[in-house]
């Protein structure tokens, strides 16, 4: 558990702006800012005021001297964001009063919050757990207006709740076999049929969490995408078409593009981190083939590849190259330059030669026709098409692992039942289960995870 301080931490971007926000929790924030406080109508008593109330005033030095004409909001515990009082001051914003007025603060007791440390008040004491406040940093960095949308879904309690479900019903299965194990004249066995069948049913709702967790994790963090190709097939006109800028160089002359350029970018709401390479070639000379190695390693990496063919020159050999380096990845074969009338390929073709796992379309990047095929190929292709949009998508690798232990730890369940292995083993197993889902609520996991996972905030939430 944190000390008992008093917190005090500038809640907005410090530069020139209308308003900016100090804020303070802790036991005795109310009486500070009084301190420090003079309200403009002389009636008023900041440590009378109404809780959730704002009063207008001016915060002083010890001289007496007006540093700022400021909106004091006091809020009394346990009604607030950290379950502490709370006070925000509303400055004027400049950087200078601002200053001042934190100084101020600081000097008269408050300690400086550490990132994410009134968030992490708000999770020791109770008022939101670990999925909830990590969806409050989501819902800060998110990147697409879907990335938003899950983060908003954690926030407000969403996926807790179905995990809170889905551990209750891993109790009730415990408690059976645990009423089994202590009272064996009493309580019936279940037939191992429907002990099994009970955690058949669970495992199918994990499955589908793990499922939506590889979506989430690319909504939140963007999926890492590259576009590979031989020379002059048109990679960079394509990115700059799905930037809507001239991002990258754009010339006739093949072998343009010598290095990686990468890109963040939201198409048709997926967020993509998209990687521009050099073209793939039999290379003409050491910086190509340097860029050409780039090349190769950003692909080993992505997640998906959006492979470009031109549709002018049939099929060449530096195609072939290409064809043979997407063995084993997933991604999007594009056929470019739809719009030019000498067609040397038909999707048909090329689909033989890529086999079912890739959707083949075709595109023109100049023109930019088939942004939209290409988003619902994408999603299609990283599984996303399957997902009912009521799913509860986890957003972290963290989750994402807690769901694979859990897994995991019901597969061994089944083993150790259909090898009629005594109670204990299945009831070990279920409660490891039970434990891993408590991780992703925060309410399983050792103090320095938890502390890993609020350092990533910025200071004042
Ligand atoms: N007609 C037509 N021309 C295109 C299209 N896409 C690209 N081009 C042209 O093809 C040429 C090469 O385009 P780039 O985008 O530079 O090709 P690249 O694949 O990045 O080439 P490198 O960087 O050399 O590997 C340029 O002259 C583009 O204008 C398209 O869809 N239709
Ligand atoms: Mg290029």
């Amino acid at each position: 558990m944190r000390e008992k301080d008093l917190i005090a931490a500038l809640g907005t971007a410090l530069g020139e702006a209308a308003i900016s926000m100090i804020r303070l929790s802790g036991e005795g924030a109310v009486e500070l800012v009084a301190s420090i406080f003079k309200p403009r109508n002389k009636d008023l008593d900041l440590l009378k005021v109404a809780s959730h109330t704002v009063t207008l005033g001016y915060i002083c030095d010890d001289q007496g001297d007006i540093i700022d004409e400021v909106l004091v909001c006091v809020m009394r515990a346990p009604r607030t964001y950290t379950r502490e009082d709370v006070v925000e001051i509303f400055c004027h914003g400049g950087i200078l009063p601002v200053r001042s007025v934190m100084d101020l603060v600081l000097q008269k007791g408050a300690r400086i919050a550490e990132p994410g440390e009134f968030t992490k008040c708000a999770f020791l004491n109770g008022r939101i757990d670990l999925a909830q406040a990590e969806a409050v940093l989501d819902l800060i960095r998110a990147r697409s207006s879907k990335g938003a949308e899950l983060a908003c879904n954690q926030l407000t309690g969403k996926i807790s709740a179905g995990i809170g479900k889905l551990r209750e019903e891993l109790k009730r299965v415990l408690a059976q076999i645990e009423a089994e194990i202590d009272f064996p004249e009493d309580v019936d066995p279940l037939p191992k049929e429907e002990r099994l069948r009970r955690i058949a049913v669970l495992q199918e709702r994990v499955d589908l969490l793990l499922k939506g967790a590889t979506l989430g994790r690319i909504y939140r963090e963007g999926l890492q995408t590259v576009l590979v190709g031989k020379p002059n097939v048109g990679k960079s006109t394509l990115l700059n078409m799905l930037l809507g800028e001239e991002r990258a160089l754009v010339t006739d002359i093949p072998g343009t593009t010598r290095d990686l350029i990468e890109e963040m970018l939201v198409l048709e709401g997926i967020p993509l981190r998209i990687v521009d390479t050099a073209g793939i070639r039999e290379s003409m000379g050491l910086v190509e083939s340097l860029g050409i190695e780039r090349a190769k390693d950003a692909l080993e990496q992505a997640d998906l590849v959006l492979a470009l063919f031109d549709v002018t020159t049939g099929i060449t050999d530096d195609d072939l190259v290409v064809l043979h380096l997407l063995h084993g990845k997933k991604g999007v074969v594009l056929l470019n330059k739809a719009d030019l009338p000498q067609k040397q390929i038909d999707p048909q073709t090329m689909m033989e030669h890529v086999g079912d796992q890739f959707p083949v379309i075709e595109i023109s990047s100049k023109l930019g026709w088939g942004q939209k095929e290409l988003a619902d190929a994408i999603l299609n292709v990283i599984g996303a098409g399957h997902i009912a949009g009521e799913t509860v998508l986890l957003t972290r690798k963290r989750h994402q692992v807690a769901l694979e232990k859990v897994k995991d730890r019901l597969v061994s369940a089944q083993i150790a039942i259909n090898g009629n292995l005594p109670l204990e083993f299945i009831a070990v197993d279920i409660w490891d289960a039970w434990s891993a889902l408590g991780e992703i609520i925060g309410e399983t996991l050792p103090d320095e995870i938890i502390s890993s996972i609020f350092s990533e905030f910025c200071v004042g939430k």
